[in-house]
């Protein structure tokens, strides 16, 4: 069967997207929500492991891949649409990397290619804010010049996402000079609740973020900005949360729609893709 939608999820080193695939595996194998697990996924270990922490309450440890990985999940929602979600895994700092050393591996290069869906997993809570007139004083502006290591130029880490972006579009080949509909792109604002706002996802994406919204409404005819706690909470990797525990891994996290609607079903933002929403 020939996918109809081949969702390429990405995102930089801890931004939950691990733990966000094994709450969305749970929620495949419950069964209770509209997607289902359409054949044998591939390279689950990360995501099964994770989630046998959750089973315990607690968060998984970090554990970095060294080469390119990827997991594909064959799913299928209520209207037997057929979607492949594609989760690749650089583990460490190799998405950063991919930007600043600019090295594409080949099967990534396919990935993007052919995906009809970009979603990008965005922390907002771990980015730092711009050095900049605004928020340091004047005199750190003039104070004497970096040595060494220090003077190497590094991107701020808005600059650096929008670098991943432009990336993923110079890879694909796309021409600019329109604003493009496909692939479409998903914004997924992950760790939500972290944030503590009751702000809509996008409203606050363009405040914090203003210069990779800009690029992203310049580049997208429409982008999409969606809150996600995958967990609902943060968790500890020692401790163990007894309501998970208790209650199940299940019974949390939760995704803020675009237009500020809290819902349950964190498998919403692909849902609404598999269905051509939005
Ligand atoms: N508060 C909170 N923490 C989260 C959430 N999702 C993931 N985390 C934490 O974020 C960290 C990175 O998550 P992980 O899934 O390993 O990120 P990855 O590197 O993108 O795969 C872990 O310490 C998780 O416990 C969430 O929804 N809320
Ligand atoms: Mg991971």
């Amino acid at each position: 069967m020939a996918a109809q939608h081949t969702i390429l999820l990405v995102g930089e080193s801890n931004v939950g997207k691990t733990h966000y695939g094994a709450q969305f595996l749970k929620r495949l194998m419950v069964k209770a929500w509209a997607l289902k697990m359409s054949g044998a996924p591939t390279n689950l270990e990360a995501f099964t492991k994770a989630l046998s922490c959750l089973t315990e309450g607690m968060a998984t440890d970090h554990t970095p891949a060294s080469t390119y990985v990827e997991s594909v999940w064959p799913i299928t929602d209520e209207a037997g649409r057929y979607a492949e979600l594609v989760w690749p895994d650089y583990g460490g700092e190799q998405v950063r990397n991919l930007v600043t050393q600019r090295r594409i591996p080949t099967a990534w290069h396919e990935r993007v290619l052919e995906a009809t869906d970009w979603v990008l997993l965005i922390r907002l809570h771990s980015l730092r804010s711009e050095d900049d007139l605004f928020s340091r004083p004047l005199q750190s502006f003039t104070a004497a010049e970096p040595q060494g290591e220090e003077a190497a130029y590094e991107p701020s880490d808005q600059a650096r996402t929008v670098e991943l972006l432009q990336m993923l579009l110079y890879l694909a080949q796309f021409h600019l000079d329109r604003p493009l509909r496909k692939p479409r792109l998903t914004i997924l604002l992950s760790c939500w609740d972290e944030l503590e706002t009751t702000e809509l996802p996008a409203d606050l994406l363009a405040s914090r973020l203003p210069m990779l919204w800009s690029f992203v409404r310049s580049n997208w005819t429409s982008p999409t900005v969606i809150g996600l706690s995958a967990l609902g909470r943060a968790l500890s990797k020692t401790d163990a949360d007894p309501d998970y525990a208790i209650r199940g891994p299940e019974e949390f996290g939760y995704v803020v729609l675009p237009d500020g609607e809290k819902s349950h079903d964190i498998t919403l933002p692909i849902q609404l893709l598999m269905a051509d929403g939005f």
